[in-house]
C-alpha cells in the first residue's frame, strides 16, 4: 500500500498550527541554551533505523500466537509495510532480511520494489537455530559448535549462502546470532565448543566481500539455558578480535541479564573500535523484545549518550541500527512506529548533553552536577523537534494518529485477509 504524499500533507494540516507553536517555543529555548536546532534537525533526518523482516507480523511465545490480521504474506508485502512506515516517519529507510524466512526469488525485482519505497537492504541474518524442511542434518545440538563436522559444514554453507543473497540485494553486512550452547552441566565442553565456533566463523569471514562486515550477536540464555557459545559481550569481543578487522560485536538490548550496565559495554566496545551494530528493543526480564523505550527510556538515553560521544570522536564510525522486537499484543506496525520514535528521542536527547561541562564535572568529582547535566538533557521534551524533522521530510507530524485515522490496519486486512500469518518467530 503506497501512501500518497497529499494524504500525509492533508493530515499534517489538521495539527500544523499547534505544532508550529510548540516547535517555535522549543527552538527558542534550545537556542537560548546554546544549541543549534537546525543542526539537530539535520542529524535527526539523517538517522535511519532498519526494520527486520520478521517483526512485521505478530510474534508469539511458546504458549501461543494471536495474529491480528492483515499480516504480510510474502517478502513483497513485508517491503510494502516497511515502505508504509518509512512514508509515515521518514526514519525507517532500510529492511533487514532473515534467511531462509525471506529468500528473495528475484533479487533484482525485490531491489527495485524496495527502491520504489525509498528503502535499502540492511544486514542479512542467518538462521541455524531451526531445522528447515528437507535439511539433511539437524541443529538440535548446535550448528557451528556441533560435535559433527558435517553439521558444522552445513551451517557454514548456509551462512555463505546468506551472504550471497545479501550481495544480490546490496546489503553490506551479515549478522550471525547462534543459539548454540547447552542446557545441562557437562553437556558441552566449553573450550572445544568455542574453538569449533571460531573456526566456523572464520570460514564465513573468509567468504565476506571486501567491503562487507560481520556482526556477532551475543545472548546469555535461550534457547539454551545452561550455557551459550556466545554468551556475552566478552565472548563476542573475543571472537571478533580473533576474526579480524571486518568483524564486530552486535549489541541487542534484550540480550543482557537484568540490571547489566549496557551503556558501559557500549562505551568499551566503542573504545576498542569493535561495536558494529545495535538491535533495539526493551525488556524487564530477558529477551522480552518489547517496544524500545517502553520500560527504560533513561537507559536508552544513557546508551545514546555513549553512542553520540563515539560518533563525535570518530565521524567515520559506521553503525548498523536495527529494531529487533516481537509484538504479541500490539499491532506490529504501530509498535514499530513507537519504537522508532523512542529511539530517535533518545538520540536527540543525547545530542543535548553538554559534553564539555560533563567532562569537567567528572574531573572535579562533582557528582551532583554530573547528574544534573544528564537529566537536564533527558527531561527536555524534544517531541516537537522530531515532528519538525518529519514535517520537513514530507512525512507525518503524527505517524501513529495518521495510521489510525486512515484505518490502515483495516485496509491491510481487506487486502490480505484476516488469517494471514507472517514468517518469523
Ligand atoms: C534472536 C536474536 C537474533 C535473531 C532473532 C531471530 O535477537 O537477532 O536473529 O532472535 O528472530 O533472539
Ligand atoms: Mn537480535
Ligand atoms: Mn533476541
Amino acid at each position: 500500500m503506497q501512501l500518497p504524499k497529499e494524504q500525509i500533507a492533508a493530515h499534517n494540516q489538521t495539527s500544523l498550527a499547534r505544532h508550529q507553536a510548540q516547535y517555535r517555543f522549543l527552538a527558542d529555548s534550545l537556542t537560548a541554551d546554546g544549541h543549534q536546532p537546525e543542526q539537530l534537525l539535520a542529524k535527526l533526518q539523517a538517522f535511519q533505523v532498519a526494520l527486520p523482516s520478521w517483526a512485521l507480523g505478530t510474534g508469539g511465545t511458546r504458549f501461543g500466537r494471536f495474529p491480528g490480521g492483515g499480516e504480510p504474506r510474502n517478502l513483497e508485502e513485508k517491503i510494502a509495510d516497511v515502505g508504509l512506515l518509512h512514508a509515515l516517519n521518514h526514519s525507517s529507510g532500510a529492511i533487514s532480511l532473515h534467511i531462509p524466512w525471506d529468500i528473495p526469488q528475484d533479487a533484482a525485482a525485490i531491489r527495485t520494489l524496495a527502491a520504489s519505497y525509498g528503502l535499502v537492504f540492511d544486514a542479512v541474518n542467518s538462521n541455524t537455530f531451526q531445522d528447515q524442511p528437507g535439511q539433511p542434518l539437524s541443529y538440535k545440538f548446535g550448528s557451528l559448535s556441533h560435535t559433527d563436522a558435517g553439521v558444522r559444514r552445513q551451517a557454514v554453507a548456509h551462512n555463505v549462502e546468506v551472504i550471497r543473497h545479501g550481495v544480490a540485494l546490496g546489503s553490506k553486512a551479515t549478522t550471525v546470532w547462534l543459539s548454540d550452547g547447552s542446557c545441562f552441566p557437562g553437556q558441552q565442553h566449553f573450550r572445544r565448543a568455542f574453538e569449533r565456533t571460531l573456526a566456523g566463523l572464520a570460514e564465513i569471514y573468509e567468504a565476506l566481500p571486501p567491503d562487507w562486515r560481520m556482526y556477532v550477536e551475543y545472548k546469555p540464555f535461550e534457547p539454551n539455558f545452561y550455557s551459550m557459545v556466545v554468551q556475552d559481550w566478552g565472548a563476542s569481543l573475543l571472537y571478533v578480535s580473533k576474526l579480524g578487522p571486518k568483524a564486530f560485536s552486535l549489541v541487542d538490548l534484550g540480550h543482557h541479564l537484568p540490571n547489566a550496565n549496557i551503556e558501559q559495554i557500549v562505551a568499551l566496545l566503542l573504545m576498542e573500535g569493535k561495536l558494529g551494530g545495535f538491535h533495539f528493543n526493551d525488556s524487564k526480564y530477558g529477551d522480552d523484545d518489547l517496544t524500545a523505550g517502553a520500560l527504560k527510556p533513561y537507559q536508552l538515553f544513557l546508551i545514546f549518550k555513549e553512542l553520540v560521544e563515539g560518533m563525535e570522536r570518530n565521524p567515520q564510525l559506521s553503525l548498523s541500527w536495527m529494531i529487533d522486537a516481537s509484538h504479541n499484543v500490539k499491532d506490529p506496525l504501530e509498535d514499530l512506529l513507537q519504537s522508532v520514535e523512542a529511539i530517535k528521542l533518545a538520540y536527540a536527547q543525547a545530542l543535548l548533553v553538554d559534553a564539555a561541562a560533563l567532562h569537567q564535572a567528572q574531573e572535579a568529582n562533582d557528582v551532583a552536577l554530573a547528574q544534573e547535566l544528564l537529566q537536564r538533557a533527558f527531561r527536555t521534551d524534544l517531541r516537537p523537534l522530531l515532528a519538525e524533522a518529519r514535517l520537513r521530510a514530507g512525512a507525518a507530524l503524527a505517524p501513529l494518529a495518521l495510521f489510525r485515522d486512515l484505518g490502515m490496519r483495516a485496509q491491510l486486512v481487506r487486502e490480505r485477509g484476516s488469517r494471514t500469518v507472517a514468517t518469523g518467530l
